[in-house]
């Protein structure tokens, strides 16, 4: 059986979603609020980081949004969501590497600042505090002036692979597509 621990907003749980559809795969859904769900003991064994999404197969958890999709692309291999070609899923990987690795990262702040925007104001700034449970990384991210010099160089660069790959559709969908989002 296949269970996701997801969220609506979330764009990492989004990934996931269009690969469970385009494969026509059923799973049991966890809707999470991200309002201080993602800190219970019971979900952080399954996500030490506490972020969604989580698959859960058969009892047994797979975290990391691009990590999930691999999976699902092995296990479930029909309809394949990579291209054939071992140059193209170089190609995937590699796009997938640049959004893991810096894009996410710079703008997750934001992001989620901007998402959560209207619950987090109402609250004090101790309950703000307690509600993000990881100020040293979220100030420090907000303290420091490269986090948008980051997302600037980031979304350029993301841009830029993009515009100039001749394999941009493979890198975004593989040789098939069709999904519908839930
Ligand atoms: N690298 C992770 C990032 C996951 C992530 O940051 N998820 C966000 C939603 S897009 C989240 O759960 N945020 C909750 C929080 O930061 O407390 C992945 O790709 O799965």
């Amino acid at each position: 059986m296949l269970e996701l621990y997801h969220s609506v907003n979330s764009v990492c749980a989004q990934k996931v979603r269009v690969a469970l559809a385009e494969k026509g795969l059923d799973y049991r859904e966890h809707l999470m609020t991200l309002r201080g769900d993602q800190f219970d003991d019971a979900y952080m064994k399954l996500n030490p980081n506490a972020v969604v999404p989580t698959l859960v197969h058969d009892g047994r958890p797979v975290i990391e949004s691009s990590v999930i999709l691999y999976y699902l692309d092995e296990v479930f291999p029909n309809p394949s969501l990579m291209p054939r070609d071992p140059h193209q899923r170089a190609a995937v990987r590699q796009y997938n590497k640049l959004i893991d690795e810096y894009v996410h990262n710079s703008c997750s702040i934001l992001t989620f600042a901007t998402a959560f925007r209207g619950w987090l104001s109402g609250l004090t700034a101790d309950e703000r505090t307690a509600a993000i449970r990881r100020p040293g990384r979220v100030g420090g991210r907000i303290a420091s002036n490269r986090s948008y010099d980051d997302i600037r160089t980031n979304h350029q660069e993301l841009g830029r692979q993009y515009r100039t790959s001749p394999e941009r559709r493979a890198k975004l969908v593989g040789d098939s597509l069709i999904a519908c989002i839930r």
